[in-house]
């Protein structure tokens, strides 16, 4: 597989974020899903995807402790474009049991009982969005944190065996702004309140100006340890 996507890469270097949506929307029809948390990024590829094909996969991990606003927007953005956003849910016996044994705010006493938290209510209801796909679409950015410098266009990901196609990996928090108010694309409200990046509610704090992109999400921990999981 990983020959297939340094095929890839050679052959799509000088394609814009359309084009290579484009390609791979029509090459793997009804094999394409893309995650959206709703955050700016998602909701630039939301539109594209949308004009594109919007019969591509659209879902989003509702871990049970997003923010109001996040799923405001949800519906919002289904009725803008006449899409469904799919949920995926965590399992409920895994998180009753979780709970009882560690605690509803778990991840603030340790790394470890934040990554069970995530696994639980993201990683594994995101192993179960991307069953049967062969493409998976996320808005990551390289600039948006020293654990994503080296992100490429398109990887592989060796831990769900799907081919990642990251279309706006090149792109500045500028670009992605421009974008969004020029096309008149609904976003996440908080943003306007100081959330550059947006999670789960207890998980994401505002930051100051000058402070970096994501230094608001798990703020308790190291920058290092700052990835839930999803991305490895
Ligand atoms: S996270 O791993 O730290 O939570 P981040 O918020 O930066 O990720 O978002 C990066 C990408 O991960 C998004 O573009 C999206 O593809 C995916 N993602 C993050 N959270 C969710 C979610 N709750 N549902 C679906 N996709 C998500
Ligand atoms: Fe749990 Fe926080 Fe991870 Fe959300 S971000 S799944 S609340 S640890």
């Amino acid at each position: 597989m990983r020959d297939i996507v340094t095929q890839y890469r050679k052959q799509l270097k000088e394609a814009s974020s359309n084009e290579v949506l484009a390609y791979f929307a029509e090459k793997y029809k009804g094999k394409i899903a893309f995650s959206t948390s709703l955050g700016a990024e998602d909701q630039a590829l939301t539109d594209m995807i949308c004009k594109i094909d919007p019969s591509v996969m659209i879902f989003t991990l509702d871990t049970g402790r997003l923010f109001q606003e996040t799923y405001d927007l949800l519906n919002i953005t289904e009725k803008k474009y006449r899409i469904k956003i799919h949920l995926y849910f965590p399992d409920a016996t895994r998180v009753e049991e979780m709970v009882r044994e560690k605690g509803i705010n778990l991840f603030y006493e340790s790394v470890e009982n934040r990554k069970i938290c995530c696994q639980i209510r993201k990683i594994e209801p995101l192993r179960r969005a991307l069953t049967g796909m062969k493409i998976w679409v996320s808005g990551l950015r390289k600039e948006q944190s020293i654990t994503r410098h080296e992100f490429e266009l398109i990887e592989w990901d060796e831990s769900h065996q799907i081919i990642k196609l990251l279309p706006l990996v090149d792109w500045t928090e500028s670009q992605v702004w421009e974008y969004l108010k020029e096309k008149k694309i609904p976003y996440n409200e908080l943003h306007d309140k100081g959330f550059p990046s947006i999670g789960c509610l207890p998980c994401t704090r505002a930051v100051k100006p000058g402070e970096s992109l994501r230094s608001g999400r798990w703020w308790w921990e190291l920058p290092e340890n700052k990835e839930c999981g999803l991305h490895l």
